[in-house]
């Protein structure tokens, strides 16, 4: 993993060469960069200007270690620093009591609706795997826009979970009947809907201060969308200010590569985050994992998420196999097309890439999505025009072996040349892995 943001700072790390130490002089414009990165990321000045500091005594005053050199050593410390900000050691997997009533709010348009169902899929999937099930109830206030009820009876019954609604049509009346229903059906959940504005507005604080007065919900659940950078800070403010909430959901991270309003929102409210909305079904929420966020801002992608985003959609033999290769660098051809038809499974390229390591920045256009694509359409044809021999052996594929697969597979020699690069970084990559003890290891 070093070696990705190495490639990310390498200008800078090629200053710091052989034993020379960190100083006052050559730390600055590494910082500056750190700077660029936070500020491309959407990080209020404020927050970068402090961070930038701690960073900075930090790396000052560290001892030098042998086995890493001055530039890993740096960028050791900027991860761990931000990991630490994004809640570090302390990640826990969110739960919820039960019976409890769970509050969402969040602006018009944050993803509220959508992050109810999602919630309500993710424990009603929590309670079958534990073989508990439970009893979730989905009911809304919002009567500040129309349809907006029935967008939530539509995604209840996708989820497979009660909906209800209130005959009352003043939100903390409905929010009192509703909780009524709740209780007289025993239900484990209530996930209570709410309306949002376009901004932060004091009806709508009110109307959700009261609502909170009358239910008591133990869980008061933000939904900020991560699409509006700085502005979700000034909205988490006020809705602590007035309403108080527990913990917060950021939205819409499938569109935002940059993780800079996570990063803003802990740093500023200190309050945890406990998913991450990555795409518009009711599945398409993840855990939020400090460390997996610290690579996504620091431009690393985020190898993780993309492996169990493809775990949960792969066949388990299938994927043992895989894994264990890649793990134990015994990695071919024919795990490289096992890989790519996974990535096939797990949704469509422009996904996959936010994810890749270096290509969270990249803008991909549609042409370019779309050239990428075709790509891979040629490295799965010309892989299966191979041997067996030859997907395990690569290196036997002399001129006529590489004619013959070729024109096996309508493609040309400079597209099997482009195969075998990237079957060579794939292979590194899978080196570096094994070398730093997986994942895990890496930052140990
Ligand atoms: N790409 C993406 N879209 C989302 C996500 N969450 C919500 N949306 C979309 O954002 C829009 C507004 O969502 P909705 O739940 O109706 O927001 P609400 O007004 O806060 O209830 C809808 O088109 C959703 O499909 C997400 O995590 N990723
Ligand atoms: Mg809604």
């Amino acid at each position: 993993m070093f070696d990705f943001l190495t490639k990310k700072f390498s200008s800078i790390f090629s200053k710091f060469s052989g034993n020379t130490r960190i100083t006052q002089d050559n730390i600055q414009e590494a910082l500056d960069q750190v700077k660029d990165s936070l500020l491309e990321a959407d990080v209020p000045l404020e927050v970068i200007n402090d961070f930038i500091e701690k960073v900075k005594v930090k790396a000052l005053g560290l001892n030098v270690s042998k086995s890493l050199n001055p530039g890993e050593q740096f960028i050791k410390i900027v991860y761990q620093e931000i990991c630490d900000f994004l809640g570090g050691a302390n990640f826990v997997t969110p739960s919820f009591q039960i019976p409890s009533v769970i509050m969402v709010m969040g602006l018009q348009g944050s993803g509220k609706t959508t992050t109810v169902s999602k919630i309500a899929h993710f424990l009603k999937d929590l309670a079958a795997k534990k073989g508990k099930p439970r009893n979730i109830l989905l009911a809304s206030v919002d009567f500040y826009r129309p349809a907006a009820i029935d967008q939530l009876e539509i995604l209840a019954k996708q989820v497979g979970v009660d909906f209800y609604r209130s005959n009352y049509d003043k939100p903390v009346q409905a929010a009192s009947d509703i909780f009524k229903k709740f209780k007289n059906g025993q239900y484990d959940y209530l996930l209570l809907d709410t309306a949002g504005r376009l901004h932060v507005d004091s009806n709508m604080l009110q109307e959700l201060k009261d609502i909170d007065t009358n239910l008591e919900p133990k869980y008061k659940i933000l939904v900020l969308d991560s699409m509006t950078g700085q502005e979700s800070l000034r909205v988490a403010k006020a809705f602590d200010q007035v309403v108080g909430f527990n913990s917060a959901i950021l939205t819409k991270i499938d569109s935002d590569t940059r993780g800079g309003s996570a990063f803003a929102f802990k740093y500023m409210l200190k309050k945890p985050i406990i998913f991450l909305g990555s795409g518009e079904k009711v599945e398409d929420l993840e855990l939020f994992y400090p460390d997996r966020m610290a690579n996504r801002i620091l431009g690393m992608g985020d190898m993780l998420s993309l492996i169990e985003r493809a775990e949960a959609q792969i066949k388990q033999d299938d994927k043992e196999r895989v894994t264990q290769n890649f793990a134990s660098g015994n990695f071919s051809l024919e795990d490289f097309a096992d890989q790519l038809k996974m990535m096939g499974k797990i949704g469509s390229l422009s996904k996959i890439v936010q994810y890749l390591p270096g290509m969270g920045n990249l803008n991909m256009t549609p042409e370019m999505v779309e050239k990428s694509e075709l790509e891979i359409k040629k490295f799965k044809a010309m892989i299966s025009s191979m041997t067996l021999k030859e997907r395990v052996y690569p290196k036997v594929l002399d001129a006529s072996r590489r004619e013959r697969i070729v024109k096996g597979s309508g493609t040309s020699l400079k597209d099997l040349n482009l195969l075998l690069e990237r079957f060579e970084q794939s292979k590194q990559f899978a080196k570096l892995f094994n070398k730093k003890g997986g994942f895990k290891g890496m930052f140990k």
